[in-house]
């Protein structure tokens, strides 16, 4: 609780927060801030000198929403996002190579041959991510780079990238998390065994994650299995938006999940049995979040209700081994076929919980019937970013990571992914003045600090995306980066929103 302040901020000496804010103000030569004159969040709104800022009760109270010692600041790319070199050193093609190819799937038929070219720009946006005072990175592998096949012979010129691009973040003071599957899926298991359709593909990417944790765990201390199972199970087998673009029977697509959930358990048990002592290993899940409407004690328990049942064919089982049984009743006769076994390896014990979130799933209230909540829709009006399916509410933040540790005690937790799409116009002297962006992080990082001060152990944060890239289906129009890319030059230009984080960052505080 926030000691309570008078107008003229007198009792204010009494507050440790003060001598903080003194701290912070002395060091407003702000060099420390590695802002030259008076950095944009203190001047931009007002003309006040340091002696007046002093007394400004506006910035104390946003001087208390610092986050914890050691709170990881970072960003997210993925591999087919960013990468780009599509058919150089061995790469094998994935499904979303043969999906971006195939005419009319994508926004404007853009694919990812080229991307952001990281494949050969990555030291320039390793020093894109130390100027954001950033101390962690969280990429993806592209499984076909390792094995082109899906399995069999190793690639080690693909290994060898990974090697070096690792190499570079952590001679550059940045700790690399990496994640092992971003639905780049080598299309080699999509023609043999119909991919995620079959329990061959979840053997695979076993294998191919025990590979890469032996080579890369004397560096790298964070895995992450998969990346959002919803998305690439709901997306690419339910309504084909995204690759390999089925549209399974409702029996099909439960078995399809049950694949997703059980590699990412045989994965952490490859993990654990092939990497260094001591190395963590979780999942990334974009959790649904149905956020209470008010949060009175009746509807965050109804919210709590049904964020577990949202989300039963993933994270649910993953962190229960168990399906919930409203979603085998509602499954019917399209039940998953398992095993008890198989519930037990699906619910292998992990280190950390990602989170990526981005919109509310819904709102809830509290209700007397039968599932103990009511669903709430959003008004036609509801602000989006420039995604339509981005619904903003800041506090899906704050209630993703409460109900993740109150459902499952989970003991360390990370937003592996949260950001905002902005129409980013470049102005004609370069800039691009993304006061949307900012406005996001913002609420959406007050909301973050707000679950850490009431102690829920949120580790770090991982804005998406550190650069603009291939947004999916959507193509290169869709910009979520910190820095702009302008396509035909690739040259990254920072965007306002760079400044802010780089701030916040530093100050390790919502600003
Ligand atoms: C993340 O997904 C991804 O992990 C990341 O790769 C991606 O770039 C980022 O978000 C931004 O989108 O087109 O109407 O069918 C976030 C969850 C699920 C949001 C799929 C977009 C597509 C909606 N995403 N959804 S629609």
């Amino acid at each position: 609780m926030k000691p309570p302040k008078s107008s003229d901020g007198s009792e204010k000496t009494k507050n440790p927060e003060q001598s903080n804010r003194r701290d912070f103000l002395k060091s407003a030569g702000l060099a420390g801030l590695g802002l030259s004159a008076t950095p944009f969040f203190l001047s931009s709104c007002n003309t006040k000198t340091e002696a007046d800022q002093k007394q400004s009760p506006i910035l104390s109270e946003r001087d208390t929403l610092q986050f914890p010692q050691g709170f990881l600041w970072g960003t997210a790319t993925a591999s087919y996002q960013i990468e780009g070199a599509a058919n150089e050193d061995g790469r094998g093609k994935s499904i979303w190579d043969t999906f971006s190819h195939t005419p009319g799937k994508i926004v404007n038929n853009d694919n990812g041959d080229i991307a952001c070219d990281f494949y050969h720009k990555y030291k320039e946006d390793i020093q894109l991510i130390k100027s954001l005072n950033a101390k962690a990175y969280r990429f993806s592998i592209s499984w076909s780079r390792i094995f082109p096949d899906g399995a069999g012979t190793p690639n080690q010129k693909g290994i060898d990238f990974y090697n070096r691009m690792v190499d570079e973040l952590l001679a550059n003071g940045i700790q690399p998390f990496a994640t092992l599957f971003h639905w780049d899926l080598p299309q080699t298991l999509q023609d043999k065994y119909k991919g995620w359709q079959s329990k061959e593909t979840s053997k695979a990417f076993a294998d191919y994650a025990g590979f890469m944790a032996e080579k890369l765990s004397d560096r790298v201390n964070h895995f992450f299995t998969l990346n959002e199972m919803w998305t690439f199970i709901e997306l690419g087998h339910g309504n084909g938006l995204h690759a390999p673009g089925l549209k399974l029977s409702p029996a099909e697509l439960y078995q399809a999940r049950h694949h997703a959930v059980l590699a990412h358990g045989l994965a952490v048990q490859a993990i654990r049995a092939q990497s260094k002592t001591g190395t963590k290993v979780g999942i990334a899940e974009n959790v649904k979040v149905a956020v209470p409407l008010i949060e009175t004690p009746e509807n965050c328990k109804a919210a709590e209700i049904a964020t577990r049942e949202i989300n039963a064919g993933y994270l649910t089982v993953v962190m229960e081994g168990k399906y919930a049984e409203a979603y085998l009743k509602k499954a019917g006769a399209d039940a998953p076929i398992f095993t008890e076994d198989e519930l037990k390896i699906i619910s292998a014990p992990t280190d950390f919980c990602g989170i990526n979130i981005y919109n509310p799933e819904c709102y809830v209230k509290a209700s007397s019937n039968e599932a103990g909540y009511q669903i709430i829709p959003f008004a036609k009006s509801h602000p989006t970013s420039t995604s339509p399916w981005e619904l903003l509410a800041p506090e899906t933040l704050y209630w993703g990571a409460k109900h993740v540790q109150n459902l499952w005690n989970v003991k360390e937790i990370y937003v592996t992914e949260n950001g905002y799409s902005s129409t980013d116009e470049v102005t004609p002297d370069n800039q691009i003045n993304d006061t949307d962006r900012i406005m996001f992080l913002r609420g959406y990082l007050s909301q973050l600090q707000r679950a850490t001060a009431e102690g829920v152990p949120v580790k770090g944060y991982f804005y998406w995306s550190l650069v603009d890239n291939f947004e999916w289906a959507m193509g290169f129009n869709t910009r979520f980066g910190l820095y702009y890319m302008d396509y035909k030059s690739l040259k990254r230009i920072p965007k306002l929103s760079v400044e802010y984080f780089k701030a916040m960052a530093l100050k390790n505080s919502v600003l």
